[in-house]
């Protein structure tokens, strides 16, 4: 048998070797089964408890969701994490104008009559409350050195599976999110003074709730509603 190369070349470029950790089908079939019953205790919490949170946590929650697959690998992703108790209050009172727009004229009453089984409103104290809130920017375009502009690949598709591997993240750190999108969501580029290239796509709250906290009693499609196989 020929001796494994660490590296080989593509096109020029290295590619290095890929060390797949193997384990077994029974393994598999468990850590896939003990995977899906705790992602099933994850839920969206909107009634935070103002408990401080490591800022270490935050970092790696980050790079967490920054493994994400993405198009041509250009991680078009940015992540502004404010802490500022100002900056929250600012984006709540911005968030909340809009808020009360949507609920009042922008949502069908069909919209509105789906959202009552969750008790949402317009009234968005959690960002104040929780420690941090994450708000996800994507990067349309990025400058090269001569300033022309490059738009990136697949930017709604990269961010979507990155804020759902920092979702992932956050609930394997013992903590609570909920994906909030008040729309539209400009007014974050110009709070958070963003660039021209990036827009903001979901802003996620980040602690633990209160104690005690109610969810709404929803109930999981089962496999045969989610998926269809072709054999
Ligand atoms: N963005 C609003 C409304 C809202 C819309 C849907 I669809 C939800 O599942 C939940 C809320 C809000 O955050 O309240």
């Amino acid at each position: 048998m020929s001796e494994v190369k660490d590296h080989i070349l593509v096109n020029g470029y290295k590619h290095v070797l890929y060390a797949h950790k193997k384990i077994n089908a029974e393994e598999s079939i468990q850590n896939s089964k003990d995977f899906q019953q705790w992602m099933d205790t994850r839920r969206s919490i909107r009634e935070f408890s103002n408990q401080s949170v490591p800022k270490e946590v935050i970092h790696n929650i980050l790079m967490s969701a920054s493994t994400a697959p993405s198009g041509a690998h250009k991680q078009p992703w940015t992540f502004c994490v404010i802490s500022n108790t100002e900056l929250k209050h600012k984006i709540r009172e911005a968030a909340e104008a809009e808020e009360r727009e949507t609920y009042a004229n922008r949502m069908s009453d069909r919209w509105r009559k789906d959202l009552e089984p969750l008790g949402t409103n317009d009234v968005k104290p959690f960002i104040d409350i929780a420690p941090y809130i994450i708000v996800v920017f994507k990067r349309v375009y990025e400058h090269d050195q001569d300033d022309t502009k490059h738009n990136n690949y697949y930017v709604n598709e990269s961010i979507g599976i990155a804020s759902g591997i920092l979702i992932t993240a956050i609930h394997n750190a013992g903590l609570v999110t909920l994906t909030h999108t008040p729309s539209p969501m400009n007014f974050l580029t110009k709070i958070l003074d963003r660039p021209s290239n990036e827009r903001a796509y979901l802003l996620l709250p980040v602690g633990y709730p209160e104690n005690p906290v109610y969810v709404p009693d929803l109930k999981r499609k089962p496999l045969e509603d989610i998926a269809v196989f072709y054999e």
